[in-house]
């Protein structure tokens, strides 16, 4: 009997049951039950005893949510302790009016007569209808298509800083980042750029990665994306960046997509864009997974030391798992069979039990070695190879519980680079600068209230007190008279802090000059880089980004616009690379090298995703294909030898419901067919059972899911009778295994003896590589 448990979801049964916030209004209901729930509850129990933040509202500390002594464990709960106390839970209540009046029926209108008209005073109608009717906040202007996830950072004990450095507190006082007895509770929103709420996952896109860290010390937002450089230099050519690649204004079209025309005639005159444009057309715009995506503060930011010393640092996130990319031709099937894939890819391991982690490095460099780089650190349009500085990895994040309300908590995250803690500080990097601005204007227009702050999901842990007390929505009741500084009334409270005591002191940098608006010449080179990034890719990911160009600049109407890109930008970064993409788009090959092109053939192998592939298939998603009749005991011993690694196996079949093996075993398959696409998959497996594998050859689907498989360079695989699917599918230039034999051929493992583990084995090999990119699948029509 071949067990099926790969939906089995016990992360449910360990994340905190809501409670209940009107248990304390004096009549709202008897709070016995709540208090039963909590002592039922470890994980509440330790938040409510002490975690703090929980507690009563009389504590002081409630509202702040922190205590001093709270270290490890107590404190990364100490976010969800805060949001324990807005928790509400329906299960097993009576329905009421938003004013606790309780209703008796809530889907007829109030009428006069029968059939006659609704009357006004209807309270209960016109309520439920007002907040329908304001159920959304405005979207994001840009990133408004995302996910979260909770989860926690902790430094690494003493970590590896290299000669210059012995200890992390030589660098900053920030605690967030040094002190490995405590976690830090983060809150994480992935996103697109580009696309409106209700676009696709898996455009071609730029992808947001901004964490927001609970510190004791306040709130630090780390606000990043997947990339490390950024589209322009200067805020101020922001708004114009987001109209151009925004559809367009006349036709609103087209949806999450750069490939128009006035996103490319913006680049194709700003030279400043060709270094990201490269990165936007590699496969780091198609990312796999949020779990399988770096992150990078982009902007040059400063660590500040107990004596006040600053260095400058960049920002990475190293995921766990390994850097991966989907193909083209998989994302553009995605949109309509799996629209939301990277979100809920997020949402589906967190749940299945696996807790994606990433790990935070840090590039250090100080101002003498800045000034000694080819580049200007404060030019967000390039990186700071790694071949120059190496990255530091200081501690890790892990992300372990999912949201428990879309919009309470992911759609109401409001980030803001501005939120710094003692310790990290800013540069002058010019796009920087205006996002310091832009941040909190924009949060004031998506909740209409500079009490944006005030919501939990934004709420620091850290206590809040200042005179700030009025405006839309205001939910804290600040007690006492003066709300004003210097008082004599109220002491003079809230106290300013000095920097000695954990007061935010801004780095004393020194600075003179005219006022200006111009651009520094230190800025002026745009190809280095971009050539950099070119000479860094492997032969396949160069085609990629060939064939991104190709569909890119092919869907732009307007010849002027291609000429300019292939001549202008492309032509000074590679001569080969503007000539390829030339030819695919009806532009004539320049004859010459761009007059601005570098000619350095330097590489940094960090840049290459296919150097980021980590030996582990944890978490890939695997299709079983079976029918009646497999083979059990392939069924039962390849499931576990790839669970037993971390992968998650479903079983697929024409039909749902459930399915006998040859020797009586049975199984219920995850999905069927017409819910089901290869594309969805990391990986495909064909057990064999000649009963089951003849169905499979009858039916058209199977046959779709190989070859499509194979088309998107993914790892397949097929065993005994199995092996027949693949010769039925015709793959080309592929050896299949001969009676006796194992083979294992770009990807492609089979397997025709009684050595299952052995091939368990290859394809486990198989998997971990990622993508094959050493096949030719030009010929497979899927
Ligand atoms: Fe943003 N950006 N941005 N951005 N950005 C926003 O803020 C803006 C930039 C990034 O998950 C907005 O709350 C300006 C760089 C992320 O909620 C807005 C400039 C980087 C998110 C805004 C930039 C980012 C945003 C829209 C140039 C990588 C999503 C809604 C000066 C380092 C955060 C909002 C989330 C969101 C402005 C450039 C990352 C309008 C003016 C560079 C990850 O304020």
């Amino acid at each position: 009997m071949v067990a099926n448990d790969s939906n089995t979801d016990d992360r449910n049964d360990e994340q905190p049951k809501s409670t209940d916030n009107n248990a304390n209004q004096p009549d709202a209901r008897d709070d016995q039950p709540e208090r039963e729930a909590i002592a039922d509850d470890p994980e509440r129990q330790e938040r409510a005893d002490g975690g703090d933040g929980g507690g009563s509202r009389s504590d002081s500390e409630s509202q702040a949510g922190t205590s001093d002594d709270q270290e490890g464990e107590s404190a990364e709960n100490s976010k969800q302790a805060q949001l324990d106390e807005v928790r509400e839970n329906s299960e097993g209540e009576k329905l009421t009016t938003d004013h606790g009046v309780k209703v008796s029926d809530t889907d007829n209108s109030l009428k006069a007569g029968e059939r006659g008209p609704t009357i006004m005073e209807d309270f209960h109608f016109r309520e439920k209808m007002t907040q329908f009717d304001h159920e959304s906040i405005p979207e994001r202007v840009v990133h408004a298509r995302g996910t979260g996830a909770h989860g926690y950072f902790q430094p690494y004990e003493d970590p590896d800083l290299g000669d210059e450095y012995d200890d992390i507190e030589e660098l900053t006082k920030a605690k967030v980042l040094t002190n490995p007895d405590q976690k830090t509770p983060v809150f994480v929103r992935f996103s697109t750029v580009v696309g409106s709420r209700g676009s696709s996952d898996t455009v071609r896109d730029v992808r947001g990665f901004a964490t927001k860290f609970y510190t004791k010390e306040g709130n630090w937002d780390l606000v990043g994306n997947n990339m490390p450089p950024f589209f322009i230099q200067d805020a101020m050519e922001f708004p114009d960046l987001v109209h151009a690649i925004k559809p367009e204004p006349d036709d609103g079209m087209p949806q999450a997509s750069a490939a128009h025309d006035t996103f490319w005639d913006f680049a194709s005159l700003k030279p400043e864009t060709t270094h990201m444009l490269m990165w936007v057309l590699s496969g780091r715009a198609l990312p796999r997974a949020y779990r399988m995506m770096q992150g990078f503060g982009v902007h040059t930011f400063r660590l500040v030391n107990d004596d006040g010393e600053s260095v400058f640092v960049k920002f990475h996130w190293t995921p766990e798992l390994g850097t991966h990319q989907l193909v083209w031709d998989e994302t553009t099937k995605l949109w309509g069979k799996d629209s939301d894939f990277n979100r809920k890819g997020l949402y589906d391991v967190i749940e299945e039990g696996y807790d994606p982690e990433w790990e935070l490095g840090v590039q250090i460099f100080d101002e003498e070695q800045a000034e000694a780089f080819d580049f200007d650190v404060l030019d967000p349009t390039k990186i700071v190879p790694e071949t120059e500085v190496p990255v530091r990895p200081i501690g890790k994040m892990v992300l372990n519980e999912t949201p428990d309300n879309f919009f309470a908590e992911t759609e109401q995250v409001a980030f803001h680079p501005g939120n710094v803690v003692p310790g990290i500080d800013f540069s002058n990097d010019p796009l920087l600068q205006g996002r310091l601005f832009s941040y909190q204007d924009t949060q004031l227009n998506r909740f209409g209230s500079a009490n944006w702050d005030e919501i939990p999901i934004n709420r620091p842990i850290a206590e809040r007190h200042n005179n700030q007390r009025a405006g839309f929505m205001r939910q804290e009741i600040n007690e006492g008279t003066a709300s004003y500084k210097p008082n004599s009334i109220g002491d003079d409270d809230p106290q300013e802090v000095p920097e000695e005591e954990g007061g935010y002191e801004h780095f004393a940098e020194k600075i003179s000059g005219e006022k200006i608006r111009n651009r520094s010449d230190s800025f002026e080179d745009h190809f280095t880089q971009a050539r950099l990034f070119w000479n860094s890719m492997s032969e396949p990911e160069q085609q990629n980004i060939v064939d991104a160009a190709h569909f890119e600049l092919g869907k732009v109407d307007r010849m002027e616009i291609r000429e300019r890109m292939v001549y202008d930008l492309f032509n000074n970064v590679d001569h080969e690379f503007a000539k390829r993409v030339a030819e695919g788009i009806g532009v004539d090959p320049p004859d010459e090298p761009g007059e601005e092109m570098p000619t350095h053939d330097r590489e940094d192998p960090s840049l290459s995703m296919e150097n980021r592939t980590p030996d582990t298939i944890e978490t890939r998603k695997i299709a079983m294909l079976i029918d009646d009749g497999f083979d059990d005991e392939h069924v039962s011993t390849l499931r576990s030898a790839l669970e037993e690694d971390g992968a998650r196996v479903k079983v697929v079949s024409k039909v749902l419901g459930e399915k006998s093996g040859a020797d009586g075993g049975t199984v219920d398959p995850d999905k069927h067919h017409v819910a089901a696409a290869s594309v969805s998959f990391d990986a495909i497996v064909v057990p064999g059972g000649s009963e089951s594998v003849d169905a499979l050859c009858q039916q058209g689907d199977p046959k779709q899911f190989v070859a499509e498989a194979f088309k998107h360079y993914k790892p397949i695989a097929a065993v005994g009778e199995g092996t027949e699917l693949f010769e039925a599918v015709d793959l080309p230039d592929t050896e299949i295994a001969d009676e006796g034999d194992l083979e294992s051929d770009a990807g492609v493992v089979t397997c025709r003896n009684d050595d299952l583990e052995a091939f368990a084995a290859a394809f486990i090999d198989a998997i971990a590589e990622h993508r094959h990119w050493g096949r030719s699948p030009e010929g497979v029509p899927a």
